[in-house]
């Protein structure tokens, strides 16, 4: 089994910090997205999309989408539970991948695309596109503040996935993508101080 990966980017990140919460070792291959690496032919085989991560099992089954990377890792290996264990539980969770993808990411992934100098050779970039998702960006601190304002973690009381998916992607917009949070959400500071400073975040 090996893990195709790239260590500057969010999602591949997602990955590693959901195995490093389940203590589990697997063999990375850096693929170089600068050099368009993940949309060679070969690469291409394993993942249509042409992007990383992707998850290489020994029999040559790939398996894309870092959700779906990390759901095959807590089936295998279901100790701790990362995507709860009681109907509700797995429900919730659910529900806030879906709100951290949909509400939090997609605009991320927007203003980097629409906004970013790096980008700019890639796209046509529309400005006015960055512009409104930086706002939808901001919606959506204000939707995890208002969470953590009585929750421990975003699906409750315990880390789950959510977690190591949400810091994957706010370290990304708080650093290369150039949206950063309001301090004054203290919720929101004192979740990203504490998940950061557990051994998982060094992934
Ligand atoms: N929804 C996918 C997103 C994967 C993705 O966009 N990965 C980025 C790296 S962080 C990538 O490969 N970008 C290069 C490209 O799309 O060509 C996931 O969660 O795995």
């Amino acid at each position: 089994m090996k893990l195709y990966d790239y260590k500057a980017g969010p999602n591949p990140r997602r990955v590693r910090i959901f195995l490093a919460e389940k203590g589990v070792d697997v063999p990375l291959v850096e693929v170089d997205i600068l050099k368009r690496e993940q949309k060679a032919p070969e690469f291409l085989a394993k993942n249509p999309i042409g992007s990383i991560p992707v998850l290489e099992l020994d029999d040559g089954t790939c398996i894309s989408e870092s959700v779906a990377i990390c759901r095959y890792f807590e089936e295998m290996y279901p100790d701790p539970p990362l995507f709860g264990q009681t109907p509700l539980e797995k429900a919730m969770i659910e529900m806030w991948l879906r709100r951290v993808e949909l509400n939090f990411m997609v605009p991320v992934g927007m203003v980097w695309i629409h906004g970013h100098p790096l980008t700019a050779r890639l796209v046509k970039q529309i400005p006015e596109a960055a512009n409104q998702n930086r706002a939808r960006v901001h919606l959506g601190y204000k939707l995890l503040n208002t969470q953590l304002a009585t929750n421990t973690f975003i699906a409750g009381d315990d880390y789950t996935v959510v977690d190591a998916i949400l810091l994957a992607s706010l370290d990304f917009a708080n650093g290369l993508v150039g949206v950063p949070y309001d301090e004054g959400l203290a919720h929101l500071k004192r979740w990203h101080d504490a998940v950061s400073a557990r051994p998982s975040a060094q992934a």
